[in-house]
């Protein structure tokens, strides 16, 4: 076969290849036909791969620290050293999901949690830390009570462990704390055989 064929046969195969892929774009989000490797993403981690020390929880993994009690600062320093942020708690059912889990494990009433809402930006707006997002579900402690801004310096947000439950705090108060990962993802590279 001459140089000239073997071109054009290779640009036929890659013509064809490419129609295909872009058909499969639909369930395959991000492939790469420039090279010949195959490039898909999913959301989330393969049941067989161990995540210690997080746990899958629902939809999210978590780091639930079970000794350490250190101040918000320092959890959410923590947890972006896992290269994770201090969680966010966004509805009732990752809540409910999260104090299944912590009850299981034996975590008790007075087991206080940092998590990532924060009113340190301006007082009585609370966001949270991890995602910047306002936080629109909030199961404050007493409604009409909470959140009391205490003493005028409660600033930072912890849930209790065993009630769907949240409390402004002194960000300065020792407590264990919960880390989120960011939407983990898995990457699966295939060699494409041309
Ligand atoms: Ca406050
Ligand atoms: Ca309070």
């Amino acid at each position: 076969m001459s140089l000239e064929q073997t071109c054009r046969k290779l640009m036929i195969q890659g013509v064809v290849l490419a129609g295909v892929l872009g058909l499969a774009r639909g369930y395959l989000p991000d492939v790469n036909i420039f090279t010949n490797y195959r490039t898909e993403v999913y959301n989330g981690i393969p049941s067989e791969i161990d995540t210690t020390p997080f746990v899958r929880i629902g939809d999210n993994y978590y780091y639930i620290e079970p000794v350490n009690k250190v101040n918000w600062f320092q959890a959410a320093g923590a947890c972006r050293m896992m290269n994770a942020h201090l969680a966010s708690i966004e509805d009732k059912a990752e809540m409910e999901a999260l104090i299944k889990y912590m009850k299981a494990k034996g975590f008790k009433n007075n087991d206080y949690f940092w998590i990532s809402g924060n009113d340190l930006g301006t007082e009585g707006a609370f966001y949270w830390l991890s995602n910047g997002r306002p936080m629109t579900y909030a199961p404050w402690n007493g409604p009409k009570q909470m959140p009391d801004n205490y003493g005028g310096n409660e600033n930072c947000v912890h849930m209790f462990s065993t009630r769907e439950m949240i409390n402004d705090a002194n960000c300065k108060i020792q407590m264990l704390y919960v880390c989120e990962a960011t939407e983990p993802k898995t990457f699966k590279f295939t060699y494409i055989k041309w």
